[in-house]
């Protein structure tokens, strides 16, 4: 069960914990250029020490309603610290990202895993991943990230979940991309209401047919804050612990910001499940 990204390799028999370092201006924004790498490298060696395997770098904010970003400056903001991680921690860096440019000189740059959440929908953005020997996670999303949130509806959430899936996974073979690369999301928040977000997580079995490894996001979501009615700098707990439970469900990824308490969680799990009798 061993994923390759790269030139490095994950061990998904366990579930790996993908820490989000966000290079949006606003997440190191204090100080100058030089400065806000120092932090970002900073941030990440935290993650790894912490317990994270990967690092999903993100030069774009995929938020409902956010602006694109240039193509220039998401490259400004991604590929410097993709260098630098690179040369100076044993993890596998993942490129969060749509644009087939940023894909091709990320992975020049390091990146091992290209996660998009528009799933190589974008043009140029399939034949920019099979040229690449990075693994590819494909997110599922209704509708755009601007208008997304704003009335989700499906006639059957896992069984079009599971066609877009399919699709894709078509999309990558037809250009030559092994499936072995994949991974799928089912994109928690990106088109989908409250409830939609706790059908897929009560069911990631659901998610299996294509029998490739699943990677969650939901961390510090709306999903865990309308829910406990938390502002995000209090959905902590709740984050965790649909952490935990994509674990039990043997999710392989979990994207997480809170690495360490995310780690905590998974090591009593772990424990608890090698004493089953
Ligand atoms: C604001 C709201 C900023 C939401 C950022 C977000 C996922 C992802 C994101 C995910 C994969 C976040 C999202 N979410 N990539 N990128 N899966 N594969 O909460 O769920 O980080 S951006």
């Amino acid at each position: 069960m061993q994923l390759v990204c790269g030139q490095r390799r994950l061990d998904l028999s366990l579930p790996q914990i993908m820490g989000i370092l966000n290079v949006t201006p606003d997440s190191f924004s204090d100080g100058g250029r030089h400065n806000a790498l120092a932090a970002a490298i900073d941030a990440a060696a935290q993650m790894v020490a912490d317990g994270a395997s990967i690092i999903d770098i993100g030069g774009e904010s995929t938020r409902p309603g956010a602006v694109d970003v240039a193509l220039e400056q998401e490259l400004e903001r991604t590929v410097p610290v993709i260098e630098a991680l690179n040369a100076r921690l044993d993890v596998v860096l993942s490129i969060d990202t749509s644009k087939a440019a940023v894909m091709i000189q990320a992975v020049a740059a390091g990146a091992g895993i290209i996660n998009d959440v528009r799933a190589l929908q974008e043009p140029g953005a399939l034949a920019a991943a099979a040229q690449t020997d990075a693994a590819i996670c494909l997110m599922h999303m209704q509708g755009q990230p601007r208008t997304m949130q704003a009335n989700p509806h499906y006639q059957d959430l896992f069984a079009e979940i599971n066609q877009f899936f399919s699709e894709r996974i078509d999309a990558c073979e037809a250009v030559g991309i092994d499936r072995r690369r994949l991974l799928l999301d089912p994109g928690f928040g990106f088109g989908k209401t409250l409830e939609h977000n706790y059908q897929l997580l009560a069911n990631l079995e659901q998610m299996r047919a294509a029998g490739l490894p699943l990677l969650i996001g939901l961390s510090r979501k709306t999903m865990i804050g309308n829910l406990l009615n938390r502002p995000v700098d209090q959905r902590l707990v709740g984050s965790v612990t649909g952490a935990l439970l994509a674990a039990q469900q043997g999710a392989e990824i979990l994207r997480v910001h809170d690495v360490a308490a995310t780690a905590d969680a998974l090591k009593v799990w772990q424990m608890t499940r090698s004493q089953c009798r």
